[in-house]
């Protein structure tokens, strides 16, 4: 059997050994990977993003708990990927993991994976990307990416996520020149978590001022109403041009209290976006970019292979003593 064939029919052990592949950006796991990738596509998967400490990893914790005890609803299986440049450690908050091992160990419908993200930040999402296809092809139906707050990192997980949450906590963005205002834009849902703190009100309002401001100008058509206010387009005859309206949840990941609404509406933004086509778009969205990811990749490699190292460095040297543009080296390199 091979590595994918191992996987697909289940074995755990293949699964680890190829994310490290994969994570490693072998030649096999490459390999391994494009056989995969028909099995991909099944998957939902929610990026869950915020600043440091705002309780993502307890979320992620109590959404995989939800949806393996989902009581009347469907059970689902689900993988978390948890991706935290900002901590030494892989994996970020240590805390977060270990509740994460104590309440989901043993559970074969659960898979964790802790992305190695020490030292460079280059490539992080093209791996994760990666890592994500592969639990995509081994059959999880809900994929849990957990990631730092820290600029690039979330917009490229919305890009990877079909759903995504950003968290809050009371207490932040009461003022409204504090919320940056990209990461409303790529929310499909927004989470205060915490909401035993004071202050939830307070923060509750900015996040819809904000939200109200951002419309129309937002990405996705994004539209302000009422807390809680499930769009017409899912109950009625889908009447309505696809819109949808981020959610404001108030969590408190430690009780649990807000984890149900959450679940419920993960599912209500995965059933607009198929209704609308929005699913298939962003997926060959995603794709598309995936493409252009590994054509840049591929001819630089090549070009780097062909150019000799000598040539480099004079060229180099006439751009450091700026005898020719960087335009100009990229020129005499190519053509040569
Ligand atoms: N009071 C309170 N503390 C929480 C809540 N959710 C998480 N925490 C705590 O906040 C800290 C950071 O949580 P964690 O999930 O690791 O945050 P992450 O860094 O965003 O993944 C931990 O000590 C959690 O126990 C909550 O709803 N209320
Ligand atoms: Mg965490």
């Amino acid at each position: 059997m091979t590595a994918a064939e191992s996987i697909l029919a289940g074995d755990r052990l293949a699964l680890s050994r190829l994310l490290t592949q994969v994570e490693n950006g072998t030649k096999e796991g490459e390999a391994e990977l494009d056989l995969l990738f028909k099995n991909t596509g099944h998957a939902h998967l929610v990026g869950i993003t915020g600043a440091p400490g705002t309780g993502k990893s307890s979320l992620v914790n109590q959404i995989a708990l939800a949806a393996r005890n989902p009581g009347e609803g469907v059970q689902r299986s689900v993988a978390i990927v948890a991706v935290d440049p900002s901590s030494p450690f892989s994996g970020g908050a240590v805390l977060g993991d270990r509740v994460r091992m104590r309440d989901l160990s043993g559970d074969p419908g659960v898979f964790i994976r802790s992305m190695a993200t020490r030292g460079a930040l280059g490539g992080l999402a093209r791996k994760t990307a990666g890592v994500v296809q592969v639990l995509d092809a081994a059959g999880f139906d809900l994929i849990l990416i957990e990631t730092v707050g820290a600029g690039q990192s979330e917009v490229d997980i919305a890009r990877l996520a079909h759903t995504t949450i950003v968290v809050e906590n009371p207490g932040m963005g009461d003022d409204i020149q504090a919320i940056k205002a990209g990461i409303l834009e790529i929310a499909d849902i927004l989470v205060i978590n915490k909401a035993d703190r004071p202050g939830v009100d307070n923060t509750e309002r900015a996040l819809r001022v904000n939200l109200e401001l951002g419309y129309p100008q937002g990405e996705r058509n994004h539209v302000f109403l009422e807390a809680g206010h499930v769009p017409e387009a899912l109950t009625g005859t889908a009447q309505i041009e696809g819109k949808w309206i981020p959610p404001v949840l108030k969590t408190i990941a430690i009780q649990p209290s807000g984890i149900e609404e959450l679940v419920k509406a993960i599912w209500q933004h995965r059933e607009y976006l198929v209704r609308f086509g929005l699913l298939a778009a962003r997926d060959q969205e995603r794709l598309a970019h995936d493409f252009e990811l590994a054509l840049q990749a591929r001819l630089k490699h090549d070009w780097r292979r062909r150019t000799k190292d000598a040539d480099l460095k004079h060229v180099m040297n006439e751009l450091y003593s700026r005898k020719i543009s960087p335009r100009q080296a990229v020129d005499r390199l190519i053509e040569r």
